[in-house]
């Protein structure tokens, strides 16, 4: 790359003026000619039979188009719901899904009707007449007890309620070690509430079928719009040329706008049944309802462990609410599995088994981190549990046990290759800025006068940037998760970057154009960054999640820049009368080595190659189409400490101190990446304090239906944050980038909940389960001191 400029500088987001001012274009500011509205009737059972549906009050009903149920969409949708191919050769049982259920409903809010109407009023008016007749079954709620043999089933018609059962390693593996006559063994069951991803945009549809061309576009709310082109045009029968997704502006994901979901098909049907533009945009309650949830696991784990402090062995088993139907991407939740070791090397080895299992609730899909924050929490919180049945200090546990930095790539227990890594220079770093002796002193001075306080840590790892196809491709049955990127130049020199990759808050506008104006020396004014539209650019993107997009999507931009530069050498060395391998390019201009003055600017190479005076066999223009497929996998990773002090009156737990030390490899823009990181750490915090879905245990009632009732922390929640970064490029990519999209959100439950741990320590509790509301803490302290 040429000398970075822009790269590393800490730049304003360049989309922030027309998001802040209001200037941004989200799915409910379009708008089409003739468009009907549309609402859906849902379930207010997790569990019945449909027995009968009376559309006729409804159908009267004022500004009424049409009152739809399933049978209205045979013929219109082929095929069911998909769910990803990850495990499909363990899937027990994968229940089918249809966008509208006809005689079975599985979950509170799965649909049974959709009402057309000529506002959306008056659809939510008329869905509200439509009598449905259920008959009420019973709900699987509790996970051990769906497992049990003569169990409730979440459908009717199902085996069992096992979606899936995988050992990837059984306990032989570490039995030799568990057998050692030095160890301790410590076991702990731990809880991962299941959580609402509550995007500030909640989901939304519109769909305009045009019956003559049979072309459907549809503006929507997505992190995947080439995805859902594949599964929508396959459902309705279409080529995936006749159909445009485009997904403009979006107000945040967090992993629940991956997957398509019934809406997804439903409201383009409706579009093509109608002969109308349809639009439906989700309400607040209808998002934590309906969109997808994450977490909602338990896991059993078992560490063996020597007196002198090294992790031995680990055993454990992850139980996965799936809620009612496998979530499309699902099955990425297992990967906890395969990074339950951490950061440490485990020497007798690590038994895993994941069970999915079937439920009467909203299926569970990736939420920011999936499978990662589940890891890190429960490797983080045994390493703690073992550090204080040895009584030693978490610090000094961490770094007897931590992979070094000269045994990398370091090959995991299930294959995983780790790329890079320095663990224990995130944490000095850490340490120093925590002040970590003299929160020490301030702890037992503290504790002296009855105060509550802890000290936590969370020295995390992750896997992202997928999915290189040596990396993925197993798991995911041949799909590789590539990325590609077209850069063109016009002939005033204006460079279009298309991406497949989305941003929706992550600010690939910036830091992609960041890359390019550095790579090609022109400001980054000329550069304009395009993605979210099937209909231009690239012919697939693979859509943002998993940290993905820098390291594959922002490299092939790279890529394909570096693509531009060669043929732009190629045009000057012509126009220059000079030998290629002569021609160099740097800050925006091509020269002949040794002589800067026999030079041409980017812009006059840009607009020769629209002219004649080409080389020989030269086509004209300047633009290029790369793709990348990484060799592997990037492995972020770092150290979080949080310190924290609980009210004995009333169990708040309040955090007086949180310090992130993160590496992502090489910085585009440390502003934006302290973004992701605030953001990240704000939702892990919200999830290791406050957030839970609670359903009623035997009806299957959603009880946290609105934000009222489900809390999401407010910024007086959020305590400051003190960052730093270590840089350890990863050695998959020419830029050196890891990702660093949900680091925050992998690395702070478990900080979180340490603290909390140590801070009870004194009253002999060994460990809290999520959220560690006051209600929770002031039940456990008042249970302690009896
Ligand atoms: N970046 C950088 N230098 C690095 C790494 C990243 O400057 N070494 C920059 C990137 O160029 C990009 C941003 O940081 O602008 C995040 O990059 P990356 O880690 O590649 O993550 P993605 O862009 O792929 O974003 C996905 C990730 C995920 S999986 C979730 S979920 C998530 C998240 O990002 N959802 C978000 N961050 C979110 N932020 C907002 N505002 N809204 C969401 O829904």
């Amino acid at each position: 790359m040429a000398v970075s400029q822009l790269v590393g500088a800490k730049i304003h987001r360049r989309e922030d003026p027309r998001l802040i001012t209001g200037h941004g274009h989200y799915v409910d500011d379009f708008t089409r000619q003739g468009t009907a509205y549309a609402a859906f009737v849902r379930s207010p059972h997790a569990h019945a039979r449909v027995k009968s549906i009376d559309v006729t009050d409804a159908s009267k009903a004022p500004g009424v188009v049409g009152v739809y149920t399933a049978r209205d969409f045979k013929g219109q949708l082929a095929g069911t719901h998909p769910a990803a191919p990850a495990f499909t050769a363990a899937k027990k049982y994968v229940p089918e899904r249809s966008p509208i259920a006809e005689t079975e409903v599985c979950y509170q809010g799965e649909i049974v009707a959709a009402v057309l109407a000529e506002s959306r009023g008056q659809a939510a008016d008329a869905a509200q007449m439509i009598q449905v007749d259920y008959e009420e079954m019973p709900a699987v709620m509790d996970l051990e007890k769906a497992l049990k043999e003569g169990s409730s089933k979440a459908h009717s018609d199902g085996p069992d309620n096992i979606g899936w059962d995988i050992p990837y390693t059984g306990p032989e593996v570490t039995e030799a070690a568990f057998k050692e006559a030095d160890v301790v063994i410590v076991k702990q069951r731990i809880l991962q509430n299941r959580l609402a991803p509550v995007p500030m945009e909640p989901r939304g549809v519109l769909a305009e079928y045009e019956g003559f061309d049979k072309k459907l576009t549809m503006w929507m709310s997505s992190q995947n719009p080439h995805f859902i082109r594949l599964f929508v045009s396959g459902a309705m029968g279409l080529k995936e040329s006749q159909v445009r997704v485009i997904s403009p502006d979006v107000g945040g994901g967090f992993g629940s706008k991956i997957s398509p979901y019934p809406e997804d098909y439903l409201v383009p049907a409706l579009s093509r049944i109608a002969e109308r533009p349809v639009k439906w945009i989700e309400t607040r309650t209808e998002s934590i309802q309906n969109a997808t949830h994450g977490r909602g696991q338990f896991y059993d784990v078992e560490v063996a462990a020597k007196k002198d402090g090294t992790l031995s062995a680990m055993r454990m088993t992850q139980y996965l609410d799936l809620g009612a139907y496998h979530g499309t991407f699902g099955g990425f939740q297992a990967v906890a599995c395969l990074m339950a070791g951490g950061a440490y090397r485990w020497p007798g080895g690590i038994s895993a088994r994941t069970i999915g299992i079937l439920t009467n609730r909203v299926p569970t899909d990736p939420y920011r981190g999936a499978g990662r924050p589940e890891a890190t929490h429960l490797v983080e919180r045994m390493v703690d549990l073992v550090a204080a049945e040895l009584k030693m200090d978490p610090v000094e546990i961490r770094r007897k046990n931590f992979i070094q930095p000269n045994e990398f790539p370091f090959t995991q227990h299930f294959g995983l290759v780790v790329d890079s890594g320095d663990y224990e220079k995130a944490l000095d770093v850490a340490l120093k800025l925590a002040g970590y002796d003299e929160l020490r002193k301030q702890q037992a001075e503290g504790r002296k006068q009855g105060k509550l306080l802890g000290i936590g840590f969370s020295t995390w790892i992750e896997l992202c940037g997928f999915g290189p196809s040596a990396a993925t491709a197993p798991a995911t049955g041949g799909i590789a998760l590539v990325e590609s990127a077209q850069v063109r130049v016009t002939p005033t020199g204006s460079v279009i970057v298309y991406t497949g990759t989305h941003a929706h808050g992550q600010g690939h506008e910036t830091t992609f154009s960041q890359i390019v104006a550095d790579q090609l020396g022109v400001p980054m004014e000329s550069i304009e960054l395009h993605h979210g539209d099937t209909g231009e650019g690239t012919s697939f993107g693979y859509g943002t999640y998993g940290s993905r997009s820098l390291a594959v999507g922002g490299v092939a931009v790279s890529k394909a820049v570096g693509k531009v530069i060669d043929k732009g050498k190629k045009l000057a060395a012509h126009m220059l009368e000079a030998a290629e391998e002569d021609v160099v390019y740097e800050n925006g201009s091509f020269h002949v080595k040794g002589s800067p003055d026999k030079a041409k600017a980017f812009g006059e190479v840009a607009f020769a190659s629209y002219g004649m005076s080409l080389p020989p066999g030269m086509e004209q223009g300047l633009e290029a189409v790369a793709y990348f497929d990484p060799p592997n996998l990037v492995w972020p990773f770092g150290t979080h400490i949080a310190a924290v002090e609980i009210d004995p009156e009333t169990g708040n737990a309040q955090l007086q101190k949180y310090i992130a030390v993160d590496d992502c490899g090489n910085i585009i823009n440390p502003m934006i990446v302290d973004g992701q990181i605030h953001g990240g750490v704000a939702q892990a915090i919200a999830q290791a304090l406050y957030e839970e879905v609670v359903y009623d245990d035997e009806t299957g009632q959603l009880k946290t239906g609105t934000l009222l009732d489900y809390s999401i922390p407010g910024i007086g929640e959020i305590p400051k944050m003190d960052l730093d970064h270590t840089v350890t490029p990863s050695p998959t990519n020419d830029l050196g980038v890891k990702g660093i999209g949900e680091a925050g959100t992998i690395a702070a439950s478990a900080a979180v909940i340490n603290a909390i741990c140590d801070a009870l320590s004194p009253l002999g509790i060994k460990h809290v389960d999520m959220p560690a509301s006051p209600d929770r803490l002031w039940h456990m302290m008042k249970g302690a001191s009896k």
